[in-house]
């Protein structure tokens, strides 16, 4: 019996265990929603291409695995490319918004750190509820620029039972 009741307790415990959070969104209300919920079943985040004009973060594209998602955004402004390297991931995001995205500043596992755009605008932090978690998946809304963004956190896919290979 009190074995019975151990097991139910930690069986319990092990199924409360979260690990997925959402931080955002951050920006403005324009632009048409997009998200890459689907695109993380490719693999974890490797690469990440950011578009910046004097003013904004005007595009996003990201890599999961070995597939790049579609380029949202504008064409104005030069592109920017980034690839992580192998086990390192995005573990915080800050960066600035007034009506349109201005500033993103990605900083890794690895101690590396990122930045695009323009120190101007509204302040944000965006990390990761629970340990051990890094960004799984972009989301937002996107015109002729990047309006709003959000970021998701999650177990890094290593291991991950319903990805894509
Ligand atoms: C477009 C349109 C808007 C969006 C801006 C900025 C120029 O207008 O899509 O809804 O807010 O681009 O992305």
């Amino acid at each position: 019996m009190l074995l019975w009741v151990l097991l139910s307790v930690c069986c319990l415990v092990a199924a409360q265990q979260r690990s997925s959070s959402y931080s955002g969104e951050y920006g403005g209300g324009g632009g048409k929603r997009f998200s890459h919920s689907g695109n993380q079943l490719n693999g974890p985040l490797t690469a990440i291409r950011i578009r910046v004009n004097r003013n904004y973060i005007v595009g996003l594209q990201a890599r999961y695995g070995t597939a790049w998602s579609d380029y949202k955004g504008g064409s104005l402004g030069d592109l920017e490319e980034v690839f992580l390297h192998p086990g390192e991931h995005i573990i915080q995001v800050s960066g600035k918004y007034s009506v349109y995205m201005r500033q993103l500043v990605f900083v890794t596992n690895k101690g590396r750190y990122f930045r695009f755009g323009k120190d101007y605008g509204t302040s944000f932090n965006a990390a990761p509820l629970f340990p051990n978690t890094v960004l799984r998946f972009f989301s937002g809304s996107s015109g002729s620029v990047i309006d709003a963004i959000g970021f998701h956190w999650d177990y890094s896919s290593s291991g991950c039972t319903h990805c894509n290979k």
